[in-house]
């Protein structure tokens, strides 16, 4: 658990959809109609209602972020954000970026208290993990520095080797 300027920050292995927090953060595609990875694991868990909240928003540019119910989950609500892919897209940082930081925002916007981020993109999307990282780290940082009502922000990571390069570049920022 690390904490920056009261914000408890904290990195958990294993799977998104079991967390009991106010928002969990999902890894999805421009149609918002789910897919494979985490987003697949959220719909399956999450059921119908989700989905259909998803097929009313008529989908979300890369980089920007939605809200809906989070249906039969614990969490309260699911942020769908859509990251880069790392062969593709020109502008991967930013776009990576910007996932992290609209996903905070409309956390702050709905008042919550908890949220948790899978790994944005470098799954099926292909962003190197040692890359993504900085990323997370950097919206994490100057959303911080600019304000939140956030009190806990948590990284799940799915994988022992991906929850590793987390905490190593945790702990040399954070620690
Ligand atoms: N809990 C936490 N993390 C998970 C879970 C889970 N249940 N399942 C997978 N991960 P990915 P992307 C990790 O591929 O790269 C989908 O088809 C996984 O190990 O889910 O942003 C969408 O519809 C990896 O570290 O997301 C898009 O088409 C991380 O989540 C596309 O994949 C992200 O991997 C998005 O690709």
């Amino acid at each position: 658990m690390y904490n920056y300027k009261n914000v408890d920050i904290n990195l958990l292995q294993g799977d998104i959809t079991k967390l009991e927090v106010d928002a969990i953060v999902n890894a999805a595609n421009n149609t918002l109609l789910g897919g494979g990875g985490v987003d697949g694991a959220i719909h399956r868990a999450g059921g119908r209602e989700i989905l259909e909240q998803c097929k009313k928003l008529g989908g979300c540019p890369t980089g920007e972020a939605r809200i809906t119910v989070a249906g039969d989950l614990p969490a309260r609500y699911v942020i769908h954000t859509v990251g880069p892919k790392y062969k593709i897209d020109k502008n991967k940082e930013v776009f990576l970026k910007s996932a992290y930081t609209n996903s905070l925002n409309l956390a702050d916007d709905y008042k919550l208290d908890s949220i948790a981020f899978p790994s944005i993109s470098t799954g099926v999307y292909g962003y190197p993990i040692m890359e993504a990282v900085d990323i997370a780290l950097q919206a994490l940082g100057e959303k911080i520095d600019s304000g939140t009502n956030l009190k806990k922000i948590n990284f799940i990571l799915f994988s022992e080797e991906d929850f590793n390069v987390y905490k190593e570049a945790f702990d040399k920022k954070l620690l």
